[in-house]
C-alpha cells in the first residue's frame, strides 16, 4: 500500500480520502475567496498550471520572481486561512511518514486540465528545507516525474489518483520533479481537473 519512493519520499495511497468531503468543502471557501489564477513567470511565461493559496503564506509568481507573500496580490487581501481539515491531514501524513510536528504556513492549491503540466523544478523557496513538503492529489490522475538531484538526472514516473498523498523530506526535499502534461479525463466528484495541494513550511 505505502510505497518509499526513495530515501525520504513516501508514497500514501489513498491516504486523503477519509477526509474527501472536509477537503472539498474547505476548498470551496477558498476558491470563493482567492480564484484560481495563471500566474507569470520571472521569464515572461503564463504557467498553464492555475494557483491559488491558503494559509498565511502565498507561493506568487512574477516579472519580479517568486516569493511567498502574505498578501494574494489580486485581492490586496491576506490569503484565505488554513482550514483546519487541512492542516489535520498534512501533520497527520507528515507524522505517517516520520516527520512529527509539521506545522505548514502555507497551502499552494494547484489546478490541472487536459494538456496542463509542470515541467521539472527544484523546491527551494522556503526558509528550511529541513522541514518535508506533503502534497494531495485530488481529482483526474496526473503521471507525476520524480528526477534527481541535477535537472539532467533520469525521472522516475509515478502514478498519482485522487487521494494520494506524498510526503517529501530529507535527502528528497531538493529533487527535481514535475508533472507531464495530463490526459483528458473525468472525475466524478471534481469533474474534468486534477487539484493538487501542496503544504510547506515557507518561513
Ligand atoms: C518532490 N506541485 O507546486 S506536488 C509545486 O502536483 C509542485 O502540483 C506538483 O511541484 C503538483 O511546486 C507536485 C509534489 C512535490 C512537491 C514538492 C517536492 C514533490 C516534490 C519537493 C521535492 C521533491
Ligand atoms: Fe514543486
Amino acid at each position: 500500500q505505502d510505497e518509499s519512493l526513495c530515501e525520504g519520499a513516501m508514497v500514501l495511497r489513498g491516504f486523503a480520502l477519509a477526509s474527501e468531503a472536509a477537503l472539498l468543502q474547505a476548498l470551496d471557501v477558498i476558491v470563493a475567496q482567492a480564484p484560481f489564477r495563471h500566474l507569470v513567470t520571472p521569464g515572461g511565461f503564463r504557467m498553464s498550471v492555475a494557483m491559488t493559496n491558503a494559509g498565511p503564506l502565498g507561493w506568487v509568481s512574477d516579472r519580479r520572481g517568486y516569493r511567498y507573500d502574505p498578501i494574494d496580490p489580486d485581492s490586496g487581501k491576506p490569503w484565505p486561512s488554513m482550514p483546519a481539515a487541512f492542516l489535520r491531514l498534512a501533520a497527520e501524513a507528515a507524522a505517517y511518514a516520520g516527520f512529527a510536528g509539521f506545522v505548514p504556513d502555507a497551502c499552494l492549491i494547484n489546478r490541472y486540465e487536459a494538456g496542463t503540466r509542470l515541467s521539472l523544478h527544484q523546491d527551494r523557496d522556503e526558509h528550511d528545507l529541513g522541514q518535508p513538503i506533503v502534497s494531495v492529489s485530488l481529482g483526474i490522475p496526473a503521471v507525476f516525474l520524480f528526477g534527481g538531484l541535477q535537472r539532467s538526472d533520469r525521472a522516475q514516473r509515478v502514478p498519482l489518483a485522487h487521494g494520494d498523498v506524498v510526503v517529501w523530506g530529507g535527502p528528497a526535499r531538493l529533487r527535481y520533479h514535475g508533472v507531464l502534461p495530463l490526459k483528458p479525463n473525468h472525475h466524478d466528484v471534481l469533474g474534468d481537473c486534477r487539484i493538487n495541494l501542496t503544504f510547506r513550511r515557507a518561513s
